[in-house]
């Protein structure tokens, strides 16, 4: 595997998910594949269960890791080209990035979408350039667009806690104080389109995610109809897609908070959410802290994702 960012990457589902749960069930077995190897973190926006679980994974491997937080200590980085750099940015990002490849074997990139210009983040110009320019596997650890560990993790654990063989899976959008990226739920999107899985959409109006990441799934606009008969609650607040309100709060409406009352029109369902997540807005505290809540293991599953993507990566350096 030369890059991982999209679902497409990781090739037929089930096999990914076999393979990640025998990881599970021995991580060590694997300890001498990463010997004399350096993973590289490169975080351009915060992160706690992403910076431990993808390090931790590489440890399992046997890797050695360095992480550079470039927001502290390095130097401010330009990202587009063709401007005359006399502002407070010192370097390019186009030296930036084949230096960083010299002191690596992998990479992997967390830089968030900018939310004010749809075109820039959808054309995923930050990771596209480290796939481009490293001379290295580069793997995301949330760009733009999509996050992919986070949904690998998130089928992990649905397969994990599955009753039925076609279990019924709710994305619902629920509100936040402020705009966050769509993200999360495009790549959950992207990941749930390619199982099996009845899977439907629920968000106010105007909060209509791209229509490729939407795909064939279900959208339903009434969120007690969509949580009726769930078997999995997936909770997540993103910012506006659509034309001129991108990167916008259209709505902070708390009838959209994932409440013990909803919960209970489901087929008695699984609470999920990739966290970090804020009570009171997303969910309420008995919801999250009742024993259908996952949200702990699947953060556990989020070493499992990557330790599967950084192994596959090793395989094929
Ligand atoms: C980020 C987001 O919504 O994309 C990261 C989630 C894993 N969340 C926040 O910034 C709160
Ligand atoms: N879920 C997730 O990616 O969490 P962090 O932002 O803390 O890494």
């Amino acid at each position: 595997m030369k890059k991982f960012t999209c679902v497409d990457d990781i090739g037929p589902w089930r096999d990914a998910v076999k393979e990640a749960l025998e990881i599970k069930a021995d991580r060590f077995a694997y300890g001498q594949l990463g010997r004399n190897r350096t993973l590289m973190m490169i975080f351009f926006n915060s992160s706690l269960r992403t910076r431990l679980s993808t390090q931790k994974a590489a440890m399992n491997l046997g890797m050695n890791v360095i992480v550079l937080d470039v927001n502290q200590g390095a130097w401010k980085l330009e990202t587009e080209r063709g401007v005359v750099m006399d502002g407070d940015k010192a370097e390019h990002l186009l030296e930036a990035i084949p230096v960083m490849g010299c002191y690596c074997d992998l990479i992997g990139v967390r830089s968030f979408a900018g939310l004010t210009d749809r075109d820039a983040d959808y054309e995923e110009r930050v990771i596209e350039q480290f796939i481009r320019y490293s001379g290295r596997p580069v793997f995301s650890m949330e760009a733009a667009t999509r996050h992919p560990l986070q949904s690998f993790a998130d089928l992990i654990t649905i397969e994990e806690y599955k009753s039925k063989p076609r279990p019924k899976v709710v994305l619902t959008w629920a509100p936040h104080p402020k705009a966050l990226p769509q993200a999360v739920p495009n790549s959950f999107c992207e990941w749930m389109n390619v199982t099996d899985y009845d899977f439907v959409i629920t968000h106010p109006h105007g909060y209509e995610l791209a229509p490729e990441f939407v795909g064939q799934a279900k959208v339903e606009y009434d969120q007690r109809k969509a949580f009726e008969g769930a078997d999995f609650i997936y909770a997540k607040n993103w910012s506006a897609y659509s034309g001129d309100n991108y990167g916008k709060i259209l709505s902070t409406d708390r009838s959209w908070t994932v409440d013990a009352e909803k919960m209970a029109l489901t087929d008695n369902a699984y609470f999920m959410h990739c966290l970090p997540v804020r009570r009171g807005m997303i969910v309420t505290d008995d919801v999250i802290e009742s024993p259908r809540s996952i949200v702990i293991p699947e953060a556990a599953n989020r070493e499992i994702s990557a330790q599967t993507v950084i192994k596959r990566m090793l395989e094929s350096l």
